[in-house]
């Protein structure tokens, strides 16, 4: 995390899951309250900033999407380097996304410790019907990881501003408490320059 000088708190949140469970989707939808399918298609964005106002402190959230890449290859830790928070998405109608889930909380512990803020999605709620993942059984997996969980539709607008507020005010609580006894060093605030980030915004595009 950064601050700066006039204050604004920058956090760094990285989205992750299998290809097709939502991630780009439910970023869209957050910033820019849409959905779009055949967009999705073919522009994918690099990140895009969000500035909030959680208990009287500004925040600016630079939320990291893939651009596409988890399809092809493994993700690597370039990519949530530096991550105050990370938001695992599945789709709740594919268990092998649930799978991949697990994975990604057994790296993110290992490579960036237990101050990372998790937060598990399981998106496409609006395909109940079709349900295939056990919903206690991702709940009772979220609590047992520290991570909280959400049911998210990224095309009926179910739960996403939610998810991605309640994250941050996390950031914010964990920050005020300070550094845990796990912590390495890895988390410390930096003060830097202050450059305005453009509020919703997409900076970068990637055709594939
Ligand atoms: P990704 O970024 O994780 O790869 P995308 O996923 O956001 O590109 O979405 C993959 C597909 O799932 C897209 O469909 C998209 O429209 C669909 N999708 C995303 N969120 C939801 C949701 O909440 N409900 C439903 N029903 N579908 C969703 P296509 O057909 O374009 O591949
Ligand atoms: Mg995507």
């Amino acid at each position: 995390m950064t601050v700066n000088p006039s204050g604004t708190l920058n956090f760094k949140v990285v989205l992750l899951g299998e290809g097709c469970v939502g991630k780009t989707s439910l970023l869209v939808r957050y910033i820019e309250d849409k959905f779009t399918e055949r967009h999705m298609s073919t522009l994918q964005a690099t990140f895009m900033n969000k500035r909030l106002n959680i208990n009287g402190k500004r925040l600016n959230l630079s939320i990291w999407d893939t651009a596409g890449q988890e399809k092809f290859h493994a993700l690597g830790p370039i990519y949530y380097r530096n991550s105050n928070g990370a938001i695992l998405v599945y789709d709740i109608t594919d268990e092998d996304s649930f799978a991949k889930v697990r994975n990604w909380v057994k790296e993110l512990k290992k490579m960036l410790g237990n101050n990372l803020v998790l937060m598990i999605a399981g998106n496409k709620i609006d395909l109940e019907r079709e349900r295939t993942v056990d919903m206690q059984e991702a709940e009772d997996y979220a609590k047992a990881v520290g991570a909280r969980h959400y049911f998210t539709s990224a095309k009926h607008n179910i739960g996403v501003e939610e998810l991605f507020v309640d994250l941050a005010r996390e950031l914010v609580d964990r920050m005020e408490q300070g550094p845990s006894s796990e912590d390495d060093g890895r988390n410390r605030v930096i003060v830097v320059d202050d450059e305005p980030a453009p509020q919703s915004s997409c900076c970068g595009t990637f055709r594939r």
